[in-house]
């Protein structure tokens, strides 16, 4: 990648002592003694020693940790206090820190793109690499205004899907209503008005999202990008062209399988809705698998059941019937976290989190976890629903949550995950060892389904979770990788976004939604958000390949799909040695400190749910798979 930037932008930023990337102006050192009035010819004379930049590329790092340190808090402050409350003043301060750190964060990477020097230490080069891949908070424009707006049109979007509604008069459903009516519902025309209640919300996003991805990209290009897109792939340690055939390769792996899935799905759904609204071997309309954005099916699952009346797990009646409320859930996730001999979560992490949605203020319910004041200061937000779908996100957010604990002490720049689907995979891991015998032991339920039907019955509800979701997972950055490369024109977003929908999903809108009237994308949270999403198409994968080294390390000997590794003090050991590492080390020793490999590998995915696997195929004999 071309990193060119103009010398006036370097010059302006180099605050930080000499040497940074100006020529040596040494003296030149004659070797030999010649003949004075013959002088040497160039390549007679050797070139000066350049002064090394070590000691300068140091220094720089640690002054960048201790100052991004504080705006990276007072950033945090705000976006929690907007998060948890959203208002026009909320949304404001939010901007203003978030404008600062931008604008922080512009002159530093710029000045770290000026150490080039190969004495600098490992640290200080994998810090300086670290500051040029940054992409949270987007890279900003150097034009004040323009970083100004930026920052406007970052808090203002979140907070407009924070408080968006389907409203019919003065009758408005929520976001969480609606997602109600989308998981329980049976009804083709009352889920078709919930879906499309909860789209219309994004129509205003639409222009708002298109002035941010001009001015994100006009930021990306000034640090040496040639657009956002490829900024948010040069974060994995290798060449984004690498990682795009890397994340490409992984979805090879795994696609027949949510193949063969699709399939059978397909023609439940065309036996329950008529062939007329599923053809048989067309595209499924996207509102009628138990999800807004038919990213996670489970909820569809009594449709699918492999062997009705067979043994299956229905984790949401134990959780009500036992009486659950949202600390109690939170407690649960916390407990398996200490049963591996993790730490318990600090007090202040009870005091601080909001669990329930208020009644009396606008908030994002979209589930995130925090270190706000990144001392340890741990919480989470969420909009805690008593159902199974919640507790595996809350398992989800404290594998966030135990990340920041076991590195808050490292490096401000080293204060993330090994990469970010590292980050995303590791309470997914642990939420697998949520297994029957688990739930038994927890006296949640009475009995383990023993018997080949009991398992494909488990295995369907779990591929429904995490197969279905894998080409939802990859989709959504393969859109705005194009939308930021200027590939898909603004006049073709919602057109780009349905043929992905299409070609990865097997889905299709469930009525005309043509450009420029809607803005499908922008209806889930991480566009106007502005979150990377590949990385959970990549944690689908990894959450496998950890559990599965997190048995082995627990002695499991069986098959992996039986494996909890609740109790397990060896695999807790394992997983914390990781966890503290943070970014310090590029992901591939991360993942061979757990796995033992250096290579993101769905094997460990297909071989869980090989069982399934081999059961689809024999269903799916007859059928015409495919789209
Ligand atoms: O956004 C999330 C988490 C927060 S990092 C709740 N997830 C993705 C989503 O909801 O779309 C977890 C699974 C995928
Ligand atoms: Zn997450």
């Amino acid at each position: 990648m071309s990193r060119t930037l103009p010398l006036a932008a370097i010059l302006a930023l180099a605050t930080a002592a000499c040497g940074g990337g100006e020529p040596a102006k040494k003296p030149v050192k004659i070797e030999k003694k010649v003949d004075i009035k013959a002088p040497p010819k160039a390549d007679e004379v050797e070139a000066p020693p350049k002064p090394s930049q070590a000691a300068d590329a140091k220094a720089f790092v640690d002054r960048v940790d201790g100052e991004m340190r504080t705006l990276v808090v007072a950033s945090g402050k705000a976006e929690w206090d907007k998060n948890t409350n959203i208002t026009d003043e909320t949304e404001k301060a939010a901007a203003d820190a978030n404008e600062k750190l931008m604008e922080y964060m512009a002159g530093a990477i710029k000045q770290a793109t000026t150490f080039n020097d190969t004495t600098i230490d490992p640290e200080t080069q994998r810090k300086l690499h670290l500051l040029k891949v940054t992409a949270s908070p987007p890279p900003a424009p150097s034009d004040p205004d323009k970083r100004k707006r930026l920052a406007e049109l970052g808090a203002r979007m979140e907070g407009l899907y924070g408080k968006g509604k389907a409203c019919e008069g003065k009758k408005c459903k929520d976001l969480g209503q609606l997602e109600d009516i989308m998981a329980s519902s049976r009804k083709y025309d009352e889920l078709l008005k919930a879906w499309t209640g909860w789209h219309q919300i994004a129509v205003e996003l639409r222009p708002l999202y298109q002035e941010f991805v001009g001015l994100a990209n006009e930021g990306a290009k000034e640090i040496g990008y040639k657009d956002l897109g490829e900024l948010w792939r040069a974060g994995y340690d290798m060449s984004p062209a690498d990682f795009e055939a890397e994340a490409e390769r992984l979805w090879t792996q795994v696609s027949p399988l949510y193949n063969q899935l699709h399939c059978y799905v397909r023609g439940k759904l065309a036996d329950k809705y008529g062939k007329d609204k599923v053809p048989e071997s067309g595209l499924i309309p996207a509102h009628l698998l138990g999800n807004m954005w038919a990213q996670e099916w489970a909820n569809i699952y009594p449709l699918v059941e492999p062997f009705p009346g067979a043994a299956s797990l229905d984790v949401t009646k134990a959780l009500v019937k036992a009486k659950f409320d949202e600390t109690k859930m939170v407690k649960l996730g916390e407990s398996f976290f200490t049963s591996l001999g993790l730490d318990p979560l600090p007090a202040t992490f009870w005091e601080r989190s909001m669990f329930q949605k208020p009644k009396d203020r606008e908030v994002v319910c979209h589930a995130s976890a925090w270190d706000v004041e990144l001392n340890d200061d741990l919480r989470i937000k969420m909009c805690i629903k008593i159902n199974q779908e919640d507790l595996v996100t809350i398992h989800h957010e404290l594998g966030h949550n135990y990340y920041y604990h076991y590195y808050y002490q490292l490096p401000v720049l080293f204060q993330a995950g090994a990469h970010d689907g590292f980050h995303e995979a590791i309470g997914d891991a642990i939420a697998l060892s949520i297994t029957p015998a688990y739930l038994k032991q927890l006296g949640l339920i009475q009995d383990v389904p023993a018997d080949d039907k009991g398992l494909i019955n488990l295995q369907m509800q779990d591929a429904l979770e995490k197969i279905a979701f894998l080409p939802f997972g990859k989709l959504i950055d393969q859109w705005r990788w194009d939308v930021f490369s200027g590939k898909t024109a603004p006049e073709q977003y919602n057109a780009a976004w349905w043929a992905l929908r299409a070609k990865y999903q097997g889905i299709a809108p469930p009525a005309p939604r043509n450009d420029p009237d809607f803005f499908d994308a922008g209806a889930k949270y991480h566009i106007p958000a502005n979150v990377p999403y590949t990385r959970y198409f990549l944690a689908r994968i990894l959450q496998f390949q950890f559990h599965k080294a997190l048995c082995a390390a627990a002695g499991h000997t069986g098959p992996l799909h039986e494996c909890s590794i609740y109790g397990k003090t060896a695999a807790g050991d394992k997983l914390k040695a990781m966890l503290a590492l943070g970014a310090s080390k590029p992901w591939p020793e991360a993942l061979e400190a757990i796995t033992g490999a250096r290579q993101m590998d769905a094997a460990p995915m297909i071989e869980y749910f090989a069982p399934l696997s081999k059961w689809l195929e024999e269903q799916n004999q007859g059928r015409t798979c495919g789209w």
